[in-house]
């Protein structure tokens, strides 16, 4: 049986991560541009640092990402030597609109993405667009908050407009959000939130959660008019929580994390707000402020399709228990005694997956896509740039497996797997670039130094061969 024949094979990347040309074609400044590499990354990205502006004691990598703003073409081009079937890429949403709240859109910067889907049509690539890869204009935080304000949902969709009519004949897989659960986590790069001393943290999370909930839903409804062919989904960080052992407090708190994430897409693949949500959030009086007509707005437009980014399990004790921290993507959770990790500390548990792919597709049954999966590891390229990467190798075959038994044995319904960075890129969690995903390494290092020169990795020929066979042909 294996993969359906249409599987989407690709790769996946963000603008802010990697297309760098900050200052060019018109565009304005997000949050992501600001958000700086080193010691207060950290303090910036979760809102508690206010950063709206470069300095000089800080390095920002967006500004120069790996320079793809000027080397698409040679990319894409190496994207579909690989037998790319699709590449997810997000746009930057000030070079379309570079202060947030014009009347009209920057022409170049839709020129520009006008190219890069051109040249994906070259090689046969569809485009799977996220119209928000964490940015926010720098311009909407300073007037209106960014998302912990209403307002900023006429904004969204004035963009969303904007590209569905534009872009009407080269696009037809939208996703709303990037990991939309990233709002409790790191709100300032999730959603432009900076924080004032004392205030409640959680009630404005979920405030700003509402809106872009409501936004997204609207978007939907968007999409499905300007182009009924038109497949928008949502995406969240995903990965199961185990509880720490079968003591019933940590199988308690494992299903409050899992909840906690849950809750985005149970309101857009479901339509309305899950009961648990509505008691707990009421219960501490933070239960979102609301218009007149959400609640339809929710149940008329769910989303046609589900995807997630899938790094790890994740391990979860009842307070008061001293465990070992292990990290991970998005938040910490106690060390899994079963699992090997990652450089970073990130676990590594491909049954994982197919636990995660088994448990979203039974609370949804609809159709859906792994958008991000991968390892980040500090490669060391030889004289030519080239890297023998048999570890990210072993890890990518192990999830494809757990993924293939997941489709044949389970029978999940799944679109297809982009992994994540299929080019080096910036981390956005640490801001590194000695943190690597790609099958394309990339000389930019840390220190600054580099040519931004591509070069073929092992893993290229590898992933090559895994696209040709559909999948079947997994061996080194
Ligand atoms: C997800 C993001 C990506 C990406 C990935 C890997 O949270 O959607 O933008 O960067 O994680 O994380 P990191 O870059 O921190 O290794």
């Amino acid at each position: 049986m294996g993969f359906r024949k249409d599987f989407l094979w690709g790769g996946a990347t963000a603008a802010n991560q990697c297309e760098g040309g900050i200052c060019e074609g018109g565009r304005g400044l997000a949050n992501v541009d600001v958000c700086p590499a080193g010691a207060d990354r950290n303090a910036v990205i979760t809102g508690h640092k206010k950063m709206l502006e470069m300095d000089k004691e800080h390095v920002f990598p967006a500004v120069e990402g790996i320079d793809m703003y000027h080397r698409f073409r040679e990319d894409i081009r190496l994207f579909g030597e690989m037998g790319f079937k699709v590449y997810r890429l997000s746009i930057a949403w000030t070079r379309i609109f570079p202060d947030g709240d014009e009347e009209e859109p920057n022409e170049e910067g839709l020129k520009y993405y006008e190219e890069v889907f051109k040249e994906c049509r070259k090689y046969g690539i569809e485009p799977l667009v996220t119209i928000c890869h964490f940015d926010c204009p720098i311009g909407l935080i300073r007037k209106i908050g960014g998302w912990r304000s209403r307002g900023m949902i006429d904004f969204y969709l004035h963009l969303c407009e904007v590209l569905f009519t534009r872009f009407r004949d080269y696009v037809t897989y939208w996703l709303t959000f990037n990991e939309i659960n990233m709002i409790l986590h790191a709100p300032f790069m999730g959603a432009g939130i900076c924080f004032e001393e004392g205030e409640d943290e959680e009630r404005i999370k979920y405030q700003a959660a509402h809106h872009e909930l409501i936004a997204s839903a609207l978007a939907t409804r968007m999409a499905h008019e300007i182009n009924p062919d038109n497949k928008v989904g949502c995406m969240f960080a995903a990965g199961s929580a185990y509880p720490y052992s079968c003591r019933p407090e940590d199988v308690w708190e494992a299903l409050l994390t899992d909840q906690e994430n849950y809750f985005f897409v149970d309101v857009q693949a479901r339509g309305y707000y899950p009961s648990y949500a509505e008691a707990r959030l009421k219960k501490k009086g933070i239960f979102p402020i609301t218009e007149p007509g959400d609640k339809e707005i929710l149940r008329e437009h769910p989303v046609d399709f589900i995807s997630f980014s899938y790094y790890n399990s994740r391990c979860i004790a009842a307070p008061g228990r001293d465990q070992e921290e292990a990290g991970g993507n998005l938040f910490k959770s106690v060390k899994n005694p079963y699992l090997k990790f990652s450089g970073w500390g990130w676990p590594i548990d491909p049954l994982g997956l197919r636990i995660t792919l088994n448990q979203v597709y039974d609370r949804y049954q609809k159709p859906m896509f792994i958008v991000e999966n991968g390892l980040g590891a500090a490669d060391e390229p030889d004289g030519n740039g080239y890297v023998e990467d048999d570890y990210r190798i072993h890890y990518l075959k192990e999830h494809i497996c757990a993924m293939k038994a997941a489709v044949e044995e389970d029978g999940v319904d799944l679109m297809g797997y982009t992994s994540w960075g299929c080019i080096d890129l910036v981390s956005a969690s640490s801001g590194e670039m000695r943190k690597r995903y790609g099958f394309i390494y990339v000389d930019k290092q840390d220190d600054g130094t580099g040519t931004y020169s591509r070069s073929k990795k092992k893993s290229f020929d590898w992933y090559k061969q895994v696209i040709a066979s559909n999948g079947e042909n997994l061996q080194l």
